[in-house]
């Protein structure tokens, strides 16, 4: 095998080459043409794995172009690279760190070997320590520290410490213990952490705080400022033991927190933060939806991961996917995807792919360090449906951008109410259906339009997107959903060749901000260090203020 750091460029890899000519051939061509060709079109572009379905027939590809792609994850190293990540290899290697959050859901008794150690026995003791804590939380066993209940769970966290709890519990809010209420907080904006306990009551309050490093500012802001909260009415330090629990894998810091490590639940190094919403980070899921079901879910990423690992190309979801945005994004130039679940209970779904796949993928240079030469991770967005049909659909239809779209949506709804989730679904597939067909001048024109509104009403069409089904939401098909796109994302950062596990864009606006807080804070005036726009908006704020 070549390694990852010797692999050909991508632009010198024959699928590319091939790719680059056919796309010439079929950058003109038209869905409604490529339909009428191939009768069986519909049913021929369709994948489907342990229950997720998928139609991919209206994108903007023949037989060829799969071909070629299919080839192009071969050529680079895709296979090889799956299963250096299943064994445990170092690939992120800019933080030299295993990648394994298929370890987190692999069943009590596989194996996974790193660093000569077996690491599955020390996730399900992680994840029993877990089920314990939250049935005794859910029971009402776990008193505060006045022997009153815990009515509210509080988290406390960000970026990876916050959008997978945050997404999951809103996810599977169904299947939630409703007596029980959960807020999540992130921003350092006081705001948040003010409107999140306004309500409380300390002495029912449990805080949940989750954080890998237990140093991230945010996090111990509001982490300290939850605990002046609680204690003022609670008095006594001893009660943060009750109203406290850390999720992490720095033990020093949250002892120096004042967090016995006893209420601690630990996770590795070799779990990314927007890849850890299956580990100790889920612990607020697991309250909320109890742990059987918190189970269920991790058998749902388990069985993607599986598929993943195990199918052919032409066959895997996560491949077909990944191929499909690295085809619109290096060669139609599509700047962006749009997740559209037509699912209420999926509503920040969009919002956890951005971190999972922007953070990952959002990269310019590859593993031995050159810029990349194609682009890389687009930009994803989205809004559930049918909220976005009245709002940005309309540059999706007639807008001069092409925008690859993801329609999620269910067969049955979990909250069967007179004809809302047909109507919901029939919205699916006309909007899928009006992206791809459009409709011509002359179809506006019989309809006895005037000529010169007839441009106007004129869809294109030729608007690419992928239609995923499943029968409903349950904590299974969330964790094949969200594993269904962790693997997406590592299949393009594979042929990408970048390292798409670690965040280092993230790191100097957080020294920058270190470094102002203190001239904004101070006394003294400001050394005027900076560039004049931000020496002045500096001045601007300490006068203001
Ligand atoms: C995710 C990133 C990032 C991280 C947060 C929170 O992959 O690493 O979003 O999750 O910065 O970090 P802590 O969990 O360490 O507080």
């Amino acid at each position: 095998m070549q390694t990852a750091t010797q692999l050909v460029p991508l632009g010198d890899r024959p699928a590319w080459k091939a790719l680059q000519t056919h796309f010439q051939q079929i950058r003109d061509r038209h869905l409604r043409e490529l339909f009428a060709e191939d009768p069986a079109r519909g049913e021929r572009f369709t994948a489907e794995a342990s229950g997720i379905f998928l139609d991919y027939s209206k994108n903007r590809i023949t037989d060829e172009t799969l071909k070629l792609l299919v080839q192009l994850a071969e050529e680079s190293g895709v296979r090889e690279k799956i299963e250096a990540m299943f064994r445990g290899e170092k690939i992120n290697i800019t933080e030299n760190r295993a990648v394994l959050h298929v370890a987190l859901r692999a069943p009590k008794g596989e194996s996974i070997i790193l660093d000569g150690e077996d690491v599955v026995p020390a996730v399900h003791t992680v994840l029993d320590k877990m089920s314990d804590f939250a049935e005794r939380v859910r029971s009402g066993a776990w008193r505060g520290h006045t022997g009153k209940r815990i009515r509210n769970v509080v988290n406390i966290g960000i970026g990876g410490s916050d959008l997978g709890p945050v997404m999951a519990y809103e996810a599977l809010k169904h299947y939630s213990q409703r007596d029980l209420t959960f807020r999540f907080v992130s921003n350092v904006d006081g705001t948040d952490f003010a409107e999140a306990v306004q309500d409380l009551d300390p002495e029912e309050t449990l805080f949940l705080v989750a954080s890998k490093t237990f140093t991230t500012l945010e996090t111990m802001t509001n982490a300290h400022s939850a605990r002046d909260w609680a204690l003022t009415k609670l008095g006594d330090e001893k009660a943060v033991a009750k109203h406290f629990v850390a999720i992490s894998t720095n033990a020093k810091e949250v002892t120096k927190f004042g967090i016995d490590t006893a209420n601690m639940f630990g996770f590795w190094d070799w779990v990314g933060g927007r890849y850890s919403m299956d580990s100790a980070i889920g612990l607020s899921t697991m309250v909320a939806i109890g742990p059987e079901n918190f189970r269920a879910m991790l058998a749902g990423f388990h069985e993607m991961d599986v598929h993943f690992r195990t199918t052919p190309f032409e066959k895997n979801l996560p491949v077909l996917l990944g191929l499909l945005t690295i085809w619109y994004t290096d060669f139609f130039d599509a700047q962006t995807v749009a997740i559209l679940p037509y699912e209420q209970y999926l509503k920040r779904f969009p919002a956890y792919l951005q971190q999972l796949t922007m953070e990952s993928n959002g990269k310019h240079v590859t593993l031995d360090g050159r810029h990349v030469t194609t682009d890389t991770g687009p930009i994803y967005w989205g809004e559930p449906g049918t909220n976005g049909q009245h709002s940005f659909y309309q540059l999706i239809h007639q807008g001069t951008r092409l925008i690859p779209c993801d329609f999620i949506g269910f067969y049955k709804t979990l909250n069967p109410l007179g004809r809302h989730h047909d109507m919901l679904m029939a919205n699916v597939f006309a909007q899928a259906e009006a992206l791809a067909f459009g409709k011509t001048a002359e179809e506006v024109k019989a309809e006895g339009t005037a000529d010169w509104l007839v441009p106007h009403r004129v869809f294109e069409g030729n608007r690419p997107s992928n239609t995923i089904l499943a029968e409903v939401l349950t904590p299974a098909v969330l964790g094949k959903l969200v594993a269904l796109y962790e693997h997406a994302v590592f299949t393009q950062g594979a042929i990408w060749n970048i390292d798409s596990f670690d965040q280092w864009g993230v790191e100097l606006g957080k020294v920058l901000a270190t470094r102002i807080l203190g001239e904004l804070e101070s006394s003294s005036a400001p050394d005027g260090s900076h560039d004049s726009s931000t020496n002045s908006l500096i001045q601007r704020y300490r006068k203001n203020k």
